[in-house]
């Protein structure tokens, strides 16, 4: 029994409608002595359709195959290869025996999704594997390889070749008959140990419905009848998918993919690249070669700093034997890597770089001697990168004579670990440029995501008007503690004073100095900031920034010296300060976040709306569960979205520029897909 339905598979009706056919043709054909279930193409079955889920399900439903294939007299045996996740591994569970490829990934992965497994999955893996690792595996949604899946319990079998002969050599074996996992018992195990894995998944799971209804659901393995607790899984899968969680996991999970896809002038032949130019050793430069190093390219790190530039090469080789033993790469991959890297302190080191990506001091005269230098020295038709944050790529390019060459890539800190990365086109960028800098993307295992050119592109533009109205919700009268709490219980991984004392106050501070010539006075500005710097306050460096961190951990709230601070500011601009609420902190925060998001679709700053909910969920610790601004955005109701523009509008004051949210709540038909 093949299924086909490429690219990966997918559960979709059709498919469960053939599957069960030919489980009842095996079930009726007298000389058919059992089955062979196997994926087609570069997959077994990557789980249910999730573009049906939005949708009322249509028979035939997968419990109800899997359990034709239990009751089915003959054996059934699952070969895996590729992918065998959610339904797809639920499926496998349902056969006699799963067979895999040593490459074969297996998981339940329909926590990410907002959900449980639905056909089966939370009642016949704990079968195998125990309610302690089931519970881990269903709340994290944790992929695992087949050889340690088969240590589990979960595989039978991993051959390295001929994977459906090795399944019919089983058919064909002693061991093969009817052996229902349904019919298993689940292995005991100690109540502490399973008090334990709950309380880990809790916590590792923020306690979301799915990852709660989970836990609910997986213990009744042990507790209650199959087909009972089968019944209560499907119950609480139905609720789960129907939630607006699941349909903003849905979302960002299609908005993941649809953000890898260039309109059609743009799908060109990337250039090729095989040698990659970091210029400056600091934290993102290292950063950006490790993630160079580990993707196979040979990487040149150059900075002009010999005792810098000496310490990141004995920390990148130090990093990837860590990564090593660590188990994230292999020995060989980290030994190759080491070799592949090249240390240089002189700008002749860069004439053999395909690509070339400037990691240095966000100034722009800084810039303008890098790419007068990368003029001289690259090699015609290298790439010139800017790892800008939010400079101008027209103006940088404005230093070199190919500027038809100039693109920007910004990556995110640590650059090895965070997925995102913005692709930034300039006015001059040759048209083959987007291609490669998203093909690059790729290599690293990004999520690369294309940009226009304009102040912060899309995350650091987003994220500045929301940390603006952070300040003025400060001077209008919230501490930066309720501010922080209101926004982490909103979902954020931290609030805007937590993260700013974090990332440094001086560097928020320089960027306003650069600009400041170039700020209209009527602008509201809030000085809380440039005050606290100019006490010496840079954040957790100094031990004192909006919070103090005297005893190494963050002080509950604000001290005396930032209160004064901000009333200050506040009694300046005649404000009697007034308790804000947690919803009014939320909300108001959000929709600066939206305001800005419709101008940049104005704009065309980004290509398509969900772009920004990537960008702001891999980048800014926006909640994956509420699938970004503009996902959140949709789920409001339109006048609370025009009555809290009204808010930011008189908190803002001149200069104010009212987004269009017709633009932004407008489904597309990429959104249409979830
Ligand atoms: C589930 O299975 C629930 C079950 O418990 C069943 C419950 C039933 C209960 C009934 C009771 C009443 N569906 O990622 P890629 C598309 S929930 C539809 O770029 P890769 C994807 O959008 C599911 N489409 O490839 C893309 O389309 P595009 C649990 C799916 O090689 C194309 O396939 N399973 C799809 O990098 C290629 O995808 C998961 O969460 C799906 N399930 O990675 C696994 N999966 O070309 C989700 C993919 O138009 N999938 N597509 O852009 C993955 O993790 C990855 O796709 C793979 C392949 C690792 C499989």
């Amino acid at each position: 029994m093949e299924i086909s339905n490429l690219p990966v598979n997918a559960l979709s009706q059709p498919v469960r409608a053939a599957l069960l056919a030919a489980v009842e043709r095996l079930t009726s054909e007298p000389e058919l002595r059992g089955g062979v279930i196997l994926g087609a193409g570069r997959t077994f079955v990557a789980g249910a359709d999730i573009k049906e889920f939005g949708k009322p399900s249509l028979a035939p439903l997968l419990p109800d195959i899997f359990a034709a294939i239990e009751s089915c007299p003959k054996p059934v045996v699952a070969a895996l290869h590729g992918a065998a996740l959610g339904g797809g591994l639920e499926l496998a569970l349902a056969c006699d025996a799963r067979i895999a490829l040593p490459s074969t990934v297996v998981g339940l992965p329909e926590v990410t999704l907002g959900i449980i497994p639905g056909a089966g999955g939370t009642q016949r893996l704990p079968r195998l594997t125990g309610l302690t690792t089931a519970i881990r595996l269903i709340c994290s949604g944790e992929q695992l390889k087949a050889e340690a899946a088969h240590r589990l319990g979960m595989l039978d079998e991993v051959v390295v070749e001929d994977l459906q002969g090795a399944a019919i050599a089983w058919l064909n074996s002693a061991q093969a008959g009817k052996r229902p996992v349904s019919a298993m018992r689940v292995p005991e195990e100690a109540p502490e140990d399973i008090a334990k894995a709950e309380q880990a998944a809790l916590r590792a799971g923020k306690s979301r419905p799915a990852v709660v209804a989970a836990i609910t659901v997986v213990k009744e393995a042990s507790s209650t009848p199959f087909a009972e607790a089968l019944a209560h899984e499907r119950a609480a899968f139905l609720t789960l998918r129907a939630s607006p969680e699941a349909a903003a996991l849905r979302h960002i999970f299609f908005a993941e993919r649809e953000a890898a896809r260039l309109p059609a002038d743009l799908q060109q032949t990337p250039r090729p690249i095989r040698t990659v130019a970091v210029i400056g050793a600091g934290t993102m430069g290292s950063g950006i070669a490790l993630s160079a190093l580990e993707a196979g390219y040979t990487v040149i790190l150059l900075d002009q700093n010999t005792e810098l530039l000496a310490k990141s090469g004995d920390k990148l080789r130090t990093q990837l034997q860590e990564r090593a033993q660590a188990g994230k790469i292999s020995t060989a991959v980290a030994q190759e890597a080491q070799a592949r890297l090249t240390l240089a302190d002189g700008w002749a080191g860069i004439a053999l770089a395909d690509l070339v990506i400037e990691a240095v001091f966000e100034d722009l005269a800084v810039k303008h001697e890098v790419f007068r230098q990368l003029d001289t020295h690259a090699k015609p038709g290298a790439v010139l990168a800017t790892n800008t944050s939010y400079l101008d790529i027209d103006a940088i390019a404005a230093a070199t004579k190919r500027r038809e060459d100039v693109l920007g890539l910004h990556f995110f800190s640590p650059a090895h670990v965070m997925k995102l990365l913005e692709v930034v086109r300039g006015a001059h960028s040759a048209s083959d440029l987007a291609a490669t800098g998203m093909a690059f993307g790729k290599s690293l295992k990004k999520l690369p995501v294309l940009c226009g050119n304009g102040f912060g592109f899309i995350g650091n533009r987003i994220y500045n008007a929301y940390r603006t109205q952070c300040e003025f919700m400060l001077e209008d009268g919230a501490w930066p503690e309720e501010i922080d709490a209101a926004l982490e219980a909103f979902g954020f991984a931290m609030g805007p004073f937590s993260v700013a004392d974090l990332s440094g106050l001086d560097i928020a501070w320089r960027m306003r100095q650069a600009r400041a010539s170039t700020r209209d006075p009527r602008t509201r500005y809030v000085p809380v900031l440039d005050e606290l710097c100019e006490r010496g306050r840079f954040g957790r460096k100094t031990c004192a920034g909006y919070y103090n961190y005297a005893d190494g951990k963050r002080s509950a709230g604000s001290d005396d010296v930032v209160r004064a601070i901000i009333s200050e500011a506040s009694a300046k601009r005649g404000i009697a300060r007034h308790v804000l609420t947690t919803e009014d902190i939320q909300r108001r925060a959000l929709i600066a976040m939206v305001n800005e998001a419709a101008q940049i679709l104005t704009e065309a700053i980004a290509q398509r709306a969900s772009d920004i909910d990537v960008v702001l969920v891999h980048g800014y610790g926006f909640p994956r569960w509420v699938g970004g601004p503009v996902q959140w955005a949709r789920e409001q109701e339109r006048k609370y979205l025009e009555r809290d523009l009204d808010i930011i509008a008189a908190a803002t004051g001149f200069g104010f520029v009212r987004g269009d949210l017709d633009i932004l709540l407008k489904k597309t038909n990429e959104d249409n897909a979830s």
